[in-house]
């Protein structure tokens, strides 16, 4: 088999590269390891920047986040009993966030590229990458039956998220890692609940964070702050709801309305960046090149970033031979990336008990937050960030 691209991983970051690539004439083929089905029902993230919006829209892929998404024109900071809300669509002169599941994301990308002919081969792990020093790298792939396939191709995108293959096959020496573990991770439930309030609210509590979000007008999407090893047998529903309460309580007596749990799970919070993003004709992508802790909302809208950037500059080259932009693909994507993982890191900071902090943090931390509802330029900079830094400058 031969192709121009091949992409490893149909996650938001592999889909939407075939997507823009098929725009600009290039044909590509994306290998996934898993199923059609488990890729269209996983459950992550939910909140897409305004940039990821509009460039769904601006590519023909954005008819059903804009008939069915949540346009949410600002979000609650809530602490000491008090929500705050920042209005992010009048402090960034009209942006707003969407709230649209990750999975739909992918129902419509994957429509797109099978509906224009595109090959997506599922239930086929990538084994091996070889040969990405040379002009025609090669993926070894198990075919669903087992039997061992080979695609050659021009280019090879890694975008196989954090625990794929692509970051590994780099020669170690040849990439700097950077990486921050957090003493904490969130424990996400999906409730059968008609949410009771109409914008996302993030809570400081002593009993630690807690996320209030939505997926639609009758799908709550909550998370807590919780160990690292949490064992979810500790958590029956009825503890979760009442741990729920007890951080989201207003003075005035607010707390989450309650409903059967659907789901139920616990994720790592993490901050890592693999330097730089490409070797050879292999360039990372989304994921497999960093991950932010989920407090900002980020990881999806990187990696649309990651893509838009990577899709002109392999476009660009095999149209015309011009490698300026993809020797450039990595310094491009990394001031953003950076400046994501910073925001990512500010918001986990301000809002999250670290085991061991003292009176004093605790009450740095309220000072910090009370601040920031109090300034104008400082909801601004939590704003600007929310709702998305450009994707290039
Ligand atoms: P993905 O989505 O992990 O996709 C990678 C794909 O590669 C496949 N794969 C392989 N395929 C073939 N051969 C192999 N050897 C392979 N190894 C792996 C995998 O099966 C998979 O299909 O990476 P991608 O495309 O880079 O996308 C990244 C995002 O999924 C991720 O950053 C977000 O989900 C993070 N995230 C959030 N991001 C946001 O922008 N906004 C949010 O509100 C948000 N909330 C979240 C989140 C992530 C969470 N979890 C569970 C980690 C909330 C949570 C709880
Ligand atoms: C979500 O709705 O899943 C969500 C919202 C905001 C975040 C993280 C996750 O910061």
């Amino acid at each position: 088999m031969r192709t121009q691209v091949g992409i490893i991983g149909a996650g938001p970051a592999g889909l939407m590269l075939s997507h823009l690539l098929h725009l600009e004439g290039v044909e590509s083929v994306v290998i996934e390891a898993r199923s059609r089905q488990y890729c269209e029902e996983r459950v992550r993230a939910g909140v897409l920047e305004q940039g990821t919006v509009d460039l769904m829209v601006e590519t023909g892929v954005g008819d059903r986040v804009q008939r069915e998404g949540l346009v949410h024109r600002g979000l609650d900071i809530s602490f000491l009993g008090r929500r705050h809300r920042i209005d992010l669509c009048e402090l960034t002169g009209g942006k707003c966030i969407t709230i649209y599941a990750q999975h739909e994301v992918i129902k419509d990308l994957i429509g797109a590229r099978l509906g224009a002919g595109g090959r997506i081969l599922f239930d086929t792990p990538a084994v091996s990458l070889d040969d990405f020093d040379s002009d025609s790298p090669r993926i070894r792939f198990a075919a669903p039956g087992g039997e061992p396939c080979e695609l050659t191709c021009d280019f090879i995108a890694g975008c196989d998220g954090f625990h794929g293959i692509a970051r590994g096959s780099i020669p170690t020496g040849a990439l700097t890692l950077y990486d921050r573990s957090y003493p904490f991770a969130w424990l996400g439930i999906l409730a059968e609940a008609a949410p009771t309030a109409l914008e996302l609210i993030y809570t400081h509590h002593e009993r630690g964070f807690a996320l209030f979000s939505m997926r639609s007008p009758s799908i709550t999407r909550l998370y807590l702050q919780c160990a690292p090893d949490e064992d979810l047998d500790q958590w029956p529903d009825e503890r979760v709801w009442n741990e729920l309460d007890a951080r989201f309580r207003t003075l005035d007596g607010w707390t989450p309305s309650r409903g059967p749990v659907l789901q139920k799970g616990v994720a790592e919070m993490r901050g890592f960046v693999a330097e730089p993003m490409q070797r050879g004709r292999l360039f990372l992508a989304g994921d497999a090149a960093h991950i932010v802790p989920p407090t900002g909302a980020k990881g999806l809208n990187l990696a649309m970033g990651d893509v838009r950037v990577l899709s002109r500059a392999l476009a660009e080259f095999l149209r015309s031979g011009r490698r300026d932009l993809l020797d450039h693909y990595s310094e491009s994507c990394l001031r953003r990336v950076w400046k994501v993982q910073r925001f990512s890191w500010w918001m986990t900071s301000m809002l999250h008990c670290f085991p061991g902090d003292s009176e004093f943090d605790r009450r740095r931390q309220l000072a910090e937050l009370d601040y920031l509802v109090s300034s104008h330029a400082a909801m601004t900079t939590l704003a600007e960030n929310y709702v998305g830094l450009p994707f290039d400058e």
